[in-house]
């Protein structure tokens, strides 16, 4: 199993991203959280890529594509993977095509979550309070979304145009989405 997790930030990515990894036995690989484990460890990648976060930007396509290439190649993500944040260009997605294709297999879906901007917003300034992530500030949320919508969003049309997309409505409680998920990509949760 081969699936990609979508949607602007704060759609709940991460938090389905977990429970739909789990439940086919596969890592979900966040580059989000690859890129943070970096920055608290100081690695030249993290040094790189907070320039990027803290202001909302994306990291470059040629860093991020290597990172994902290199965490595929990983004996885990041999029986299939699930990438939550990636890929979130039009380079990342021909990087990612070809990461694929060398393997022999094929992507089986990607999950779009959709949720109202003033709703993605709340989360974030919320989930701020608990975690302090140095890119939820209000500044950095809303530019994290307008280049979302200017980056990440066109390429829902890219995956719909191969008959990829399952799109899934992401408001509500998470148990309420997660549900939503397993019906879309129709598997009964465990
Ligand atoms: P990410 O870590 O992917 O950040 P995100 O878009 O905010 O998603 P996240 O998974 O954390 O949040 P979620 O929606 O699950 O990326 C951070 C930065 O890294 C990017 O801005 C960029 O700089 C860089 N980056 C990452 N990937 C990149 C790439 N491919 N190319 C270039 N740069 C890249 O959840 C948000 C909050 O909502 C949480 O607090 C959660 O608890 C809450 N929530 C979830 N579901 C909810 C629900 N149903 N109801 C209420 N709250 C809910």
């Amino acid at each position: 199993m081969r699936l990609i997790m979508m949607g602007p930030p704060g759609a709940g990515k991460g938090t389905q991203a977990k429970f739909v990894a789990e439940h086919f036995g596969i890592p979900a690989i966040s580059t989000g959280d690859i890129f943070r484990a970096n920055v608290s460890q100081g690695t030249p990648l993290g040094v790189e890529a907070k320039r990027y976060m803290d202001a909302g930007e994306y990291v470059p396509d040629e860093v991020t594509n290597r990172m994902v290439r290199n965490r595929i190649g990983e004996a885990d993500a041999t029986p299939g993977f699930l990438l939550d944040g990636y890929p979130r260009t039009l380079a990342q997605v021909e990087e990612l095509d070809d990461m694929i294709v060398a393997t022999g297999h094929r992507l089986d879906a990607v999950v779009v979550l959709t949720v109202v901007e003033d709703e993605l917003v709340g989360r974030l300034l919320q989930r701020a309070q608990v975690e302090g992530r140095a890119d939820d500030t209000e500044d950095v949320v809303r530019r994290r979304q307008e280049v979302y919508t200017e980056q990440t969003a066109p390429l829902i049309d890219v995956y719909r145009a191969r008959g990829l997309l399952v799109e899934v409505d992401g408001m509500g409680e998470v148990d309420e989405v997660t549900k939503r998920i397993f019906d879309a990509l129709d598997v009964i949760p465990e």
